[in-house]
C-alpha cells in the first residue's frame, strides 16, 4: 500500500486528491492546521466511515510554517509521495499578508523540500508543487505553455515562484522527484466562498431564494481558463507516475470572462440579463425570467465595487496543456456548462430550506 502525505488536506484539491488516493488504494495523510473553530467540513465523511478513518486516513496537526513539525510528520510517515498543496491562496487577501503569503507559499515549499533532503528520503519520496497560471501574470505569450516566461503580479504569485523554482532546484542539485504542476483555475462545488465562482453560484442561489438582493463583483472583464478540480487532481497524481521528474501545465485551454460566466449561471435558471454601464457603474438587470426562481425584470442582480478590483491584475488567462495530453494521457472530463451546472444545483440545494 502505498502512503501519501498531503498538505492541505482541508481544502478543495486536498479534499479531491483524498477520494482520488483512497480510492486507488493508498494510505492518506493529511495536515491539518488547529484552528478554534473545526475546519474539516469538506472531509468530514472520512470520520464518519470506521473502515478508513484511522485505518486508511490520518491526519496530523501542523503548519508549513514549522519546519520542526513538518519533518518530524514526514520522518514518522515516511511517504511515497507527498502533495504540497498548502497555501495562502487567495490573490486578493496575498496584498494584504505579503510576509506570511510568502513564509507559508514560498519558504514552506522549502521545508518540505529540506526535510526530504534532510531525512535522507530523496530516492523514496516523489514531491508534488501545486504550481498555478498565476505566475504567467501579466501574460508574455497567449496562450500559456511550460515554456512562456513568467512574470507575476501578486505577493501570492512572487511566493509561488519561488517555490517553482526551488522545486526544480532541488530536482536538479540532489536528483530529486520533485515536479511542478501548473494548474489553472480549478472550480467546483467544495470551493472556498470568496473565490469568484463560487461568489458567484453561491449569490444567485441565495437571490434565487430570496435571500439576497445583489451580488457585488469586482472586475468583470478579466479572462479565466477554468476547469473542474476532479479533473484537476487525477493530473497531479499521474505526474507523479511518470518515470522522470517533469514539469506540467494543466488547463482547459477555453477562457471565458467574468462577465460571460455570471451570463452562463443566469441562463442556467433560465434569467436572461443586460449588462449597462461601464467600469464601476457596470449593472446587470434581469431583461426576461423565463424560470421559476424569484428573480423580477428590471431586478438590478450585479453591482461592481471597486473594493474588489485588485493592485495589479491579471487579465487574461489561457492554457496549452498539450504536454500534459500527450505525454500523461490526460485530458479534462467537464466542460465549463458542465462545471457551472454543478455548482449552481449545488449551492441551490444547499439554501433551499
Ligand atoms: P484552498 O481550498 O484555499 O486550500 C488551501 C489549503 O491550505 C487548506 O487546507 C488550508 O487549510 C491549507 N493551509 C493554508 N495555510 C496553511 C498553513 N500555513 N499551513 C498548513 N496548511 C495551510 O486551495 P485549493 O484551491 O485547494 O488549492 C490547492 C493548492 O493549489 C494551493 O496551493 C493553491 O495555491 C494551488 N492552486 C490552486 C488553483 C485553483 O484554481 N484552485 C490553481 C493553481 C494552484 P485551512 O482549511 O485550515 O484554511
Ligand atoms: O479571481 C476577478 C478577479 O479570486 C478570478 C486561486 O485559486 O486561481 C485562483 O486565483 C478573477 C480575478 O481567482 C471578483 O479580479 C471579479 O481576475 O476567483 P479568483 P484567481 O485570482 O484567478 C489561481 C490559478 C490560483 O492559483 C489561486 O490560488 O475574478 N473578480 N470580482 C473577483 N474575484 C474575487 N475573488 N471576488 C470578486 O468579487
Amino acid at each position: 500500500m502505498k502512503k501519501a502525505f498531503i498538505t492541505g488536506i482541508t481544502g478543495q484539491d486536498g479534499m479531491y486528491l483524498a477520494d482520488l488516493l483512497l480510492s486507488k488504494g493508498y494510505e492518506v495523510h493529511g495536515l491539518r492546521r488547529r484552528t478554534s473553530l473545526l475546519n474539516t467540513q469538506r472531509i468530514d465523511k472520512y470520520f464518519a466511515d470506521s473502515a478508513t478513518y484511522s485505518h486508511k486516513f490520518y491526519l496530523h496537526y501542523g503548519d508549513l510554517t514549522d519546519s520542526s513539525n513538518l519533518t518530524r510528520l514526514i520522518q514518522e510517515i515516511q511517504p511515497d509521495e507527498i502533495y504540497n498543496l498548502a497555501a495562502m491562496s487567495h490573490v486578493h487577501i496575498s496584498f494584504s499578508m505579503p510576509e506570511y503569503t510568502a513564509n507559508c507559499d514560498g519558504i514552506g515549499t522549502l521545508r518540505i523540500l529540506e526535510a526530504v533532503r534532510l531525512l535522507g528520503l530523496t530516492k523514496t519520496t516523489k514531491i508534488y508543487q501545486a504550481s498555478t497560471s498565476e505566475l504567467y501574470g501579466l501574460v508574455q505569450e497567449v496562450p500559456q505553455t511550460e515554456k512562456t516566461p513568467f512574470y507575476p503580479r501578486s505577493p501570492y504569485a512572487v511566493a509561488k515562484m519561488y517555490a517553482y523554482w526551488i522545486t526544480v532546484n532541488y530536482r536538479e542539485a540532489y536528483n530529486m522527484f520533485a515536479c511542478n504542476g501548473i494548474l489553472f483555475n480549478h472550480e467546483s462545488p467544495y470551493r472556498g466562498e470568496n473565490f469568484v465562482t463560487r461568489k458567484i453560484t453561491r449569490e444567485v442561489a441565495r437571490m434565487a431564494y430570496n435571500l439576497a438582493d445583489c451580488l457585488h463583483l469586482g472586475n468583470l472583464n478579466s479572462k479565466r481558463d477554468w476547469g473542474h478540480a476532479k479533473d484537476y487532481v487525477d493530473a497531479m497524481w499521474r505526474i507523479l507516475q511518470q518515470d522522470k521528474p517533469e514539469d506540467y501545465v494543466i488547463s482547459t485551454g477555453v477562457t471565458t470572462s467574468i462577465r460571460d460566466f455570471v451570463i452562463k449561471t443566469f441562463a442556467l435558471l433560465d434569467v436572461e440579463l443586460a449588462f449597462e454601464g461601464t467600469h464601476e457603474n457596470e449593472t446587470a438587470v434581469v431583461v426576461k425570467n423565463n424560470g421559476k426562481y424569484a428573480f423580477k425584470a428590471g431586478q438590478v442582480v450585479v453591482k461592481v465595487h471597486p473594493k474588489f478590483y485588485r493592485p495589479t491584475e491579471v487579465d487574461l488567462l489561457i492554457g496549452d496543456s498539450s504536454k500534459a495530453r500527450q505525454k500523461l494521457g490526460w485530458q479534462p472530463k467537464y466542460n465549463l456548462d458542465a462545471l457551472i451546472k454543478e455548482m449552481i444545483d449545488a449551492d441551490l440545494k444547499l439554501f433551499n430550506k
